[in-house]
């Protein structure tokens, strides 16, 4: 089991607002982006004075138990059998206690303990390499990638980078090709998820002359956005030590800070599993799409919709292949969808040996990207909870030592989904029609 460093309290009380606005800058002058769309806001938030966040474990089981403790506010970040373990606050343990659920609660400052950064995760990207790594992969790419912003973050100092792959269009072109698009880092502190999307873009940009690859290239649209949340995922390495922040950086006043982007999507936004206080962790914002990082993400999708097909967003930690409903409890009323989605999701379980079930079996959450982007445009939309399993095996910190073996196992699902992008209800044909026939990126047998 690898140790988690966080040092909160600590974290929160010395970034004051001018180190952070310094810093800031600094990443808009070393970044060079390519299209600077949106002006600075200067609306920096302010870290709260105290953690007054409380690590909570519930007596309950069963995602009906699950989805009661996430209604009294709480995010959940551990299941075992009997019970749950999650960030909240007092009054939320109150609810907890009127509901007649038992529970336990100390500082989360407490919970982990304070360590030092480990030295072996400056292998993650934080946002300045990220910008520049994907430049280097356009410039090494012979012509196949190119990069463009969909927007900016809450903050409007950095770009959310897209790196699109086809062998004909570039940047914001029209193209007619099927199209998927691989999302990361919605949440701040789940680094391990822009390092994936990365990784596979490395990946198709080095491998892009093999044949397997090269056949899939010449057919396929590919977007990868590995940080949709720059400001959360800065905000949570700022300090040099992990703060374990999971929104954006909204300054919602009163010292809290953030909105929760998989709560602020607009489809049914606002019911069960969301929040409306702002500083629970599960904040859906004020209303649906607004904030800026989804309002990009919307316009991205919605600018391609006669094309795009398949939609996965990493998310850790957890290892689950979840799918729609989120907001709800049951299968699609559309029988046909919700056997693609079930062929799809055990697919590709059988290569990353994760869980495949529906978003609602973890627990009720309203406003997420993927019933969003299933319930409003059909889109077949994924998450991927990524490794550890559990808080004990790291949680969302679990290290360098994570990355590759996470984007290995997880290679073979997103070329599988890639290949399906024309048409993903060919996984649930019968064999020899349409069915598709996975390619193997170790061996090229395709
Ligand atoms: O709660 C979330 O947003 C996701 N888990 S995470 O630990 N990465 O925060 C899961 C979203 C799954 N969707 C629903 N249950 N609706
Ligand atoms: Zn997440």
């Amino acid at each position: 089991m690898k140790p988690i460093a966080l040092a909160l309290t600590a974290a929160l009380c010395a970034l004051t607002p001018a180190s952070f606005a310094a810093e800031a800058s600094f990443d808009a002058k070393s970044s060079k982006p390519a299209a600077f769309k949106f002006e600075r806001k200067e609306r920096v938030a302010k870290p709260a004075a105290e953690d007054d966040r409380l690590w909570i474990t519930a007596t309950v089981s069963g995602a009906s138990g699950r989805t009661a403790v996430v209604n009294a506010g709480i995010s959940i970040e551990e299941i075992a059998a009997d019970s749950v373990g999650g960030v909240g606050n007092a009054r939320m343990t109150q609810r907890l206690t009127r509901l007649g659920i038992p529970f336990k609660a100390v500082p989360l400052a407490q919970r982990f303990h304070a360590e030092d950064f480990p030295a072996e995760d400056a292998a993650f990207h934080n946002y300045q390499r990220l910008t520049a790594d994907l430049q280097g992969l356009v410039a090494a790419s012979g012509g196949l990638a190119s990069l463009f912003s969909i927007g900016g973050g809450w903050q409007g100092d950095k770009q959310i980078w897209c790196l699109r792959l086809n062998t004909t269009a570039k940047g914001e072109e029209k193209s007619n090709k099927p199209a998927i698009v691989y999302m990361g880092t919605h949440h701040a502190r789940e680094h391990l998820s822009t390092e994936v999307p990365f990784l596979l873009a490395k990946y198709l940009v080095e491998n892009r002359d093999k044949p397997e690859i090269a056949g899939l290239l010449a057919k396929r649209d590919v977007y990868i956005i590995p940080m949709i949340n720059p400001d959360g995922a800065e905000y949570d390495i700022a300090t040099g030590q992990y703060r374990m922040h999971r929104k954006n950086t909204r300054d919602n006043g009163g010292g809290s800070v953030g909105v929760d982007l998989n709560r602020n999507y607009g489809y049914h936004w606002g019911e069960g599993g969301s929040s409306g206080e702002p500083d629970s962790d599960i904040y859906h914002g004020p209303s649906a799409f607004s904030e800026p990082e989804t309002q990009a993400v919307k316009k991205f999708v919605e600018d391609r919709l006669d094309t795009l097909k398949i939609l996965l967003t990493f998310h850790s930690f957890s290892e689950l292949i979840l799918y729609p409903w989120g907001h709800k409890n049951g299968p699609l009323d559309d029988t046909k969808a919700q056997t693609a989605y079930e062929t799809l999701a055990k697919t590709m379980a059988q290569w990353n040996g994760y869980t495949p079930e529906h978003s609602s079996d973890l627990y009720i959450a309203s406003g997420d990207t993927t019933d969003w982007a299933w319930g409003a445009h059909k889109i077949f939309a994924f998450t991927f909870e990524l490794t550890p399993k559990s808080m004990w095996d790291g949680g969302f910190y679990p290290g360098a030592g994570a990355i590759s073996s996470t984007f290995a196992a997880n290679l073979k699902p997103a070329l599988y989904l890639l290949d399906l992008a024309d048409d993903p209800y060919r996984a649930s044909a019968p064999l020899g029609l349409t069915r598709a026939q996975p390619s193997n990126p170790t061996t090229g047998g395709r």
